[in-house]
């Protein structure tokens, strides 16, 4: 019937100057080929098909790239293997399922209006799931986690309804579904690893991350095998994705990468209900064939599971290819028409086109073809689409499966408000509960009470022993204790002695931090250097060398600088993971690998080392998921500084990102002046990620200033750590003025000391301000325990008892906005006067750009003199002309609009 299609097809076009007609010539092409396909078989039809495309190339005819097949199951019926499982059973389950994730949805929103939740994303998704927790999901492989299963965010109360079945989670849970603050036990809205550590493994509710992160999940996956930190196993990692969903960039952006690296240990299945949160996907076209062909021109295995088996009689009569031909015609809009319509509808509209058509289901009644299935919803279909998919080696699948929104939901069903739909009608209910054959009587269910067969029930007993079968339940998420011991401060002991006079930058001593790391007999092999392109911005070509970069497929040609120290070498078990020019692939990278430590057992700890512009701002979601996800690392923000970077411009200067990393509750934020700073906080960072198995991570500035780094002053670790401490006192200590500075102005800071003891006889004390968010946090929390213990001596805040006995005005310079510093208003008044880089960033260097912003030594200074003479302790007339000699220019532009 396909051949009649193609025939079809062929046809349509007119025929050439001088002949009768094609008809007979085309004939007799398609007799040939059907003939060779029949006696020598499929191959050797397609070897000759081949031949034949190459031939007509090489003859430079144009031939369309064809990456559709015509509106069918990529499976055909003929090689269907049949259900291994008791489908009676199985579908008592999947009903089971489908009342309790409807009735707990409804009844929370009958008692607490507008708590939300979703019903019609999981009943499309029933057969999906239901088909792989029986058949597929494993649990575990040997003593290797099992499947890595991204379920669909918005599906989340069917997952936790299947888990209530076999009593994974209990009838409180459920009842406190989006109740999470009431001191019971509950259950979070969506799928988060922070709300429920034993369960969730993956956040994957804002739309995209899931399908961007899975593909990096899987090639860590082959990462960690090919550098023997874990065992091969055939474990899979499954992706549930909103067809909707395939909209976001996010979604569709790194397909290339998962055939690239050839990860046949990724699936991907499309929920293809074709409808998103408004309305149809792709009401005027076929949101399916648009997702056959980009997957498959982006190199991806595609099974398509469109119609059920109820459609295969009707096939079996489709002698012409005409019941193809139109289902290919028809339009999404068109197909969700049909669902909430009818099948009075369905014969008039969709077979009414052709007589034939309309001929061919003349035996069935318009209830016979309202019900005709959907690829989807069929788990004989399904079943063979997985085991397809699992079986097929040397690329990823996709699996494009058809489903009805809202299936089984009465009116609700494949209506544009169904996404929104939170309780159903009484009289829907009572409907659903007949058609589900639910046994809980007719006015409990309308309070939408939830029904669990005994565990000695057949269902039960069934659906416990699929799940044993498979390496038991699969909603598990574990932390082993951990063993680490973390390598003492000593070993960074060339950081923290200092240059020795010599200039260098904190990115490149952060680099040979991380070269010394990384032969660390006992840690070195779990660090994992993830770049985007930036290696060389970093100086990283030493780290190329020594460790190279991962490659699954190894070096496959000669560098030319092979013979170069440096060379770009490429190794299948090299360290470095070079994701390319991607930092959202990088973040997803970084996502898999810092939550290794629960997913595979390993506490890899990434350094993801980026252009800090490039970084929060671009992919501040995913660093929220990665929160989310308990991850653990390094984000290490390199060219940091509005004023730092130079030359590059508006686009590349970043002074904000530390503003944005301050709103992850896990990241700690870090802006360090020297190298020694950051080892430091790299040591104590590791040791409290994986040694104490405390659930956070760091962002660290990296700049690329150089200067002569000193030799760390002794005891300040704990100083550095809290955020603050004394770099440099003033002779005596006999200050009136306290100058903080972080990263490189800190060397601002020190000449304004110096001018300002020098030229104008003031005598300041320089401070480090390594992290302004964390004495932040540090005296937030103070504050609140001393709010809600007023009758307890107060407590101090570390930035007060820091500032302890220590005179004047404070000026605080950053290359980051002034809102950096500012989080220290609350604590600090009016003493405190903040200098920073509000603004854009402008082409320049260094020297021009700090006095454009105003966080040069001469701008603090003048900073300084300025608040003193309001204070009174500096003569106002000598202000005026110390900025004249500052080359302060009190009517230049404000750099912040500037
Ligand atoms: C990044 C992001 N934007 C918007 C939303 C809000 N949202 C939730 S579900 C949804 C529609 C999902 O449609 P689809 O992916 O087709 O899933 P379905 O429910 O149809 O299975 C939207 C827009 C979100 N969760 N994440
Ligand atoms: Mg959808």
């Amino acid at each position: 019937m396909a051949t009649q299609e193609i025939k079809n097809r062929i046809l349509e076009f007119p025929a050439a100057p001088g002949m009768d007609s094609q008809e007979e010539e085309v004939a007799e092409w398609i007799e040939a080929f059907d003939q060779v396909v029949e006696e020598e078989g499929t191959n050797r039809g397609r070897e000759l098909l081949t031949a034949l495309i190459e031939q007509a190339h090489a003859s430079g005819i144009e031939i369309p790239i064809q990456l559709n097949t015509p509106y069918i199951n990529t499976i055909p019926v003929e090689e269907e293997v049949p259900y291994p499982g008791d489908r009676q059973l199985e579908r008592r389950l999947k009903s089971l399922t489908r009342w309790n994730a409807m009735a707990m949805v409804h009844r929370q929103n009958k008692t607490d209006a507008g708590i939300g939740g979703h019903i019609s994303t999981y009943s499309s998704l029933a057969t999906l799931l239901e088909v792989g927790f029986n058949h597929f999901f494993r649990a575990r492989y040997g003593d290797q986690p099992g499947d890595f299963i991204y379920f669909q965010g918005h599906a989340s109360p069917g997952v936790y309804a299947r888990a209530f079945l076999l009593g994974r989670i209990t009838e409180e849970q459920v009842l406190n579904f989006r109740h999470e603050l009431r001191g019971l036990p509950a259950l979070s809205s969506y799928p988060h690893p922070w709300l429920m550590p034993d369960f969730w493994r993956f956040p994957t509710v804002s739309m995209g991350l899931g399908p961007l992160n899975s593909i990096y999940q899987a090639r860590f996956m082959r990462y960690l095998e090919n550098r023997d930190l874990i065992p091969k196993t055939p474990r899979k990692v499954w992706t549930f994705v909103g067809d909707g969903e395939t909209d976001e960039p996010e979604s569709m952006g790194s397909l290339t990468l998962a055939s690239r690296e050839k990860l046949d240990n990724l699936i991907f299945v499309i929920n293809c209900n074709l409808q998103r949160l408004d309305g149809p996907v792709r009401g005027n076209g076929k949101i399916i064939q648009e997702l056959e062909a980009a997957f498959r021109g982006a190199g991806w295995n595609v099974i398509k599971v469109i119609w059920g088996s109820d459609w295969d009689r009707l096939f079996a009569r489709d002698k012409s290819g005409l019941l193809i031909k139109r289902l290919g015609e028809v339009v999404d809009g068109e197909y969700q028409a049909y669902k909430v319509k009818g099948g009075e509808y369905i014969r008039r509209k969709f077979f009414g086109k052709y007589p034939e058509l309309l001929e061919m289901v003349s035996g069935m009644s318009d209830e016979e073809l309202h019900r005709l299935t959907r690829g989807g919803h069929d788990p004989q279909k399904v079943y063979n689409a997985y085991k397809r998919a699992v079986e097929h080696e040397g690329s990823p699948t996709v699996i494009l499966a058809h489903t009805v929104k809202g299936y089984g939901l009465g009116s609700a069903e494949a209506r544009n408000a169904t996404h929104q739909e939170k309780k159903l009608a009484d009289q829907a209910l009572t409907a659903f509960r007949s058609r589900f054959e639910i046994p809980v009587p007719e006015m409990a269910a309308k309070e939408g009470r939830l029904y669990r067969p005994p565990d000695d029930s057949p269902e039960i007993v069934y659906a416990k022993k699929r799940r044993e079968e498979l390496g038991g339940f699969l909603l598990k998420r574990e932390v082993p204790k951990s063993t680490f011991e973390a390598p003492p401060l000593t070993e960074f002991a060339d950081s923290v002695a200092g240059s020795k006079g010599r200039a260098v930058s904190t990115t490149m001593g952060f680099v040979s931090m991380l070269r010394q790391l990384m032969k660390d007999p006992k840690i070195g092999k779990l660090i994992v250097p993830i770049i985007p392109d930036e290696g060389r911005t970093f100086g990283m070509e030493s780290i190329i060398r020594q460790v190279g970069i991962y490659a699954s497929q190894g070096q496959l040609y000669k560098p030319h600088d092979q013979d170069m120290l440096l060379y770009y070498r490429e190794e299948k078990d090299g360290q470095i993971l070079e994701e390319g020019i991607t930092e959202a692939g990088a973040m997803a990278s970084f996502t898999a690998a810092g939550t290794a430590y629960a997913n595979y057992r390993v506490p890899t700890i990434p350094f993801f080392t980026y252009y800090s512009m490039f970084g929060f701002q671009r992919i501040g979601d995913m660093v929220w998921a990665f929160a989310d996800s308990r991850g653990k690392g390094f984000m290490m923000g390199g060219t940091a500084g509005r004023t730092t970077l130079a030359g590059e411009g508006l686009q590349h200067q970043d002074g904000h990102s530390l503003v944005l990393s301050s709103t992850v509750p896990t990241c700690h934020s870090y802006d360090p002046a020297y190298v020694y700073e950051v080892a430091v906080i790299v040591q104590d960072g590791i040791r409290r990620m994986y040694q104490e198995m405390e659930d956070r991570f760091y962002y660290i500035t990296l700049y690329n200033e150089d200067y002569a780094m000193p030799q760390m002053p002794e005891g300040c670790e704990e100083a550095i750590l809290r955020g603050l401490y004394r770099y440099k006192s003033a002779p005596a200590r006999k200050a009136t003025l306290q100058l903080f500075g972080s990263g490189p102005i800190l060397n601002e800071a020190l000449r304004a000391q110096g001018i300002l003891a020098e030229k104008y006889g003031v005598q300041a004390d320089v401070w480090s301000a390594t992290s302004y968010n964390e004495l932040r946090r540090d005296a937030l929390a103070t504050e609140r325990w001393n709010r809600l213990h007023p009758a307890e001596p107060e407590k101090r805040p570390y930035i007060l008892t820091a500032l302890d006995g220590v005179e004047g005005p404070i000026v605080a310079a950053t290359d980051f906005m002034k809102v950096v510093p500012d989080q220290l208003s609350p604590w600090l008044g009016r003493r405190l006067v903040t200098l920073g880089t509000d603004g854009f960033g402008r082409s320049d260097n260094r020297e021009y750009l700090r006095r454009h912003f105003e966080v040069n030594a001469e701008s603090i200074a003048a900073a300084a003199l300025s608040r003193l003479a309001r204070d009174g302790k500096f003569d106002m007339q000598r202000v005026q002309k110390a900025f004249e000699e500052l080359g302060v220019n009190s009517d230049k532009i404000d750099p912040a609009i500037a």
